[in-house]
């Protein structure tokens, strides 16, 4: 109850700011996008990451109003992008049970002039089986209007193949834990080759996350992943220290 009072006092003094985190292509690491991610400047703690405050912002819907405040200010900093590079942002699942997320994000980008399609929207498997048919109408209406979706997190949800082709997805992002034991002994390179095929078979991109090391740079370019992020291109930085 106190974090929730002090994250209400967050969106007022407007402590909430867009870290943003490289995604590049792993044979020439050229910079495609990047993704924004929420940080907390906290006036006690410090600069506080979503584990920190995610669970709370959720539960009291506070999370609604923080995300379009990150939106907001992630827009604005990205309506200078180079053609051929993209936004990426994560959204609540509160999101995608609303009719109206597709409209009111059209008119932000609009009022902050940034491109439709220099936007990809980041969504979990379990915030897509939420309540998959609004979820399909809204990511469909906004993919008319050329903004992507990307999966996030893919393989720790149910990762029930079926209903991948059911929403217009353009990037699937596969999660860091697959990469933990890359260049060990172990299923991981399977897995992502067989990860790397299915995308290749629904015509999506595959962003692999969390690489921090060069040799798994070479192994995922070894299994014909074309893009990726992690400490090895890149932290997450304040707008200030990062070109979009
Ligand atoms: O930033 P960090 O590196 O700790 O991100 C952890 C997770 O928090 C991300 O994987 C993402 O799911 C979530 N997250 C990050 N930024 C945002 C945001 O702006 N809005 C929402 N809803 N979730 C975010
Ligand atoms: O849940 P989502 O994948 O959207 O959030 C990405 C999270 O991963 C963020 O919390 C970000 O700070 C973190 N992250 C980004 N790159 C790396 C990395 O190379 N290693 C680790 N351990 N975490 C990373
Ligand atoms: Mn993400
Ligand atoms: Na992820």
């Amino acid at each position: 109850l106190e974090m929730e009072g002090e994250l209400r006092e967050a969106l007022r003094l407007d402590q909430l700011e867009p870290y943003f985190q490289p995604i590049v292509r792993l044979d020439d690491r050229s910079v495609v996008g990047h993704e924004a991610l929420m940080r907390w400047n906290h006036p006690r703690r410090g600069v506080l990451a979503p584990g920190d405050f995610l669970a709370v912002a959720e539960e009291s819907g506070l999370i609604d109003a923080m995300d379009w405040r990150l939106f907001k200010r992630s827009a604005a900093w990205a309506a200078g992008m180079p053609p051929g590079t993209y936004l990426s942002i994560n959204v609540s699942p509160r999101h995608l049970r609303r009719e109206d997320f597709d409209q009111r994000m059209l008119e932000l980008l609009g009022r902050t002039g940034m491109d439709p399609k220099h936007l990809v929207i980041e969504v979990t498997e379990g915030s897509l089986l939420d309540d998959p048919d609004n979820a399909r109408m809204i990511l469909t209406r906004l993919q008319s209007h050329g903004v992507g979706t990307a999966l996030d997190d893919f393989g720790t949800g149910y990762s029930s193949l079926s209903y991948l082709h059911a929403f217009p997805l353009r990037v699937l992002k596969i999660d860091r834990t697959f990469l933990a034991s890359l260049g060990q002994q172990g299923h991981s390179a399977a897995v992502i080759s067989a990860v790397i095929a299915l995308a290749g078979a629904l015509g999506l991109d595959v962003v692999a996350e969390g690489i921090e090391t060069e040799e798994q740079r070479q192994v995922l370019l070894e299994l014909g992943c074309e893009f990726g992020q992690g400490y090895l291109f890149g932290k997450p930085m304040p707008a200030t220290a990062s070109a979009p």
